[in-house]
């Protein structure tokens, strides 16, 4: 089966493997890792080892609890100081840069031998750049080169690229969801990769904990300026009171974004020393890494953040919905 795209890419990554083959592979990820990076981190070892190639997985920080159960026996050195990369070579996946992937991790492979990414930023760090800005995920890029090139994969690879492709196209619905997305995602179906385990291992395997956590988040939203702001807030000792981290607020700040009639959601997150803050914007227009940079932030047009040390929780509130009445005037007048 040939999807019609990508067979320039997928001449190269053949030679990139050709190039491998006999030796040993760091597959490298980058921090905080989420199921693109993990699923292309697993599915390129596993296609490299079945080619001759003795590639292991390495990342900096744990692998999420949601994504442990892709790895499979796959090897792989997540958070672990015992990985010696003496005699290894390096191929760099999800990265737009090395230093992604941890400044010790990018010290240690100076040189890469390969780079496999979709990010529009990317560095073109390694001696091979294999990089599709336009694309819905790394993962999507690696089933098209495995698709065209006619390489077999196990079902353990096509699941892990299948919740990849998942997770970078926030469940098929964001714009990169192509008719080729679709039809990659279909053919890894065939290859054995199971929708229902993608479901349930990154949707419905929440804590009772962080479900606590959104509780009360939900309970401060708050709407503004005639209800084109949304905000919503968690305490410092909110975290303590229910046992959770700042990783369990993740995605909440999409609840005040989702409501109709608001153009600008914000999460207010208080800290040791001050607040910590994630915009979002639900039309380019209202230019969420703009107003974050009025927070002396940054991020993207539609996902944004800042922090504000030095300050409490009822200033920080006060100072940001300033800030943001101020921003959306100055859209309003354009
Ligand atoms: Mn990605």
């Amino acid at each position: 089966m040939n999807f019609h795209c990508f067979p320039e890419e997928s001449t190269r990554f053949l030679a990139l493997i050709n190039s491998l083959r006999g030796k040993r592979v760091a597959v490298i990820g980058h921090l905080r890792p989420d199921g693109d990076c993990i699923g292309a981190q697993v599915a390129l070892c596993r296609i490299l080892r079945a080619q001759g190639v003795d590639a292991v997985g390495v990342n900096g920080h744990a692998i999420p609890r949601n994504l442990r159960g892709f790895v499979g026996d796959t090897p792989f050195f997540a958070q672990d100081n015992s990985f010696d990369p003496t005699g290894y070579e390096a191929i760099f996946v999800d990265c737009s840069d090395a230093n992604r992937a941890g400044s010790a991790m990018a010290a240690m492979f100076p040189a890469p031998a390969g780079n496999i990414d979709h990010h529009i930023s990317n560095a073109r760090f390694a001696s091979e750049n294999i990089v599709l800005p336009e694309t819905a995920a790394t993962c999507a890029m690696l089933s098209a080169f495995v698709f065209n090139l006619g390489l077999d994969i196990d079902p353990l690879t096509a699941q892990a690229l299948y919740t990849g492709i998942v997770t970078d196209t926030g469940q098929f619905k964001f714009p990169s969801t192509t008719p080729e997305v679709l039809e990659l995602a279909a053919q890894l179906l065939r290859c054995g990769a199971c929708v229902r385990t993608t479901t349930r291992e990154l949707y419905e395997q929440e804590t009772f904990a962080s479900l606590a956590l959104l509780q009360r988040f939900l309970s401060s939203l708050t709407l503004h300026n005639k209800g084109r702001v949304c905000s919503g807030e968690i305490p410092l000792a909110a975290f303590d009171e229910t046992g959770t981290t700042r990783e369990n607020a993740e995605g909440f700040v999409d609840y005040a974004r989702c409501i109709e009639g608001v153009d600008i959601a914000v999460l207010i997150e208080e800290t040791p020393d001050g607040v910590k803050g994630s915009l979002r914007a639900k039309d380019e227009r209202y230019r969420a890494d703009l107003l974050a940079k009025k927070l002396n932030g940054g991020g993207h047009i539609l996902a944004s953040g800042f922090s504000l040390p030095n300050t409490t929780l009822a200033d920080g509130r006060a100072h940001i919905l300033e800030t943001i009445t101020a921003h959306l005037a100055e859209i309003d007048a354009q």
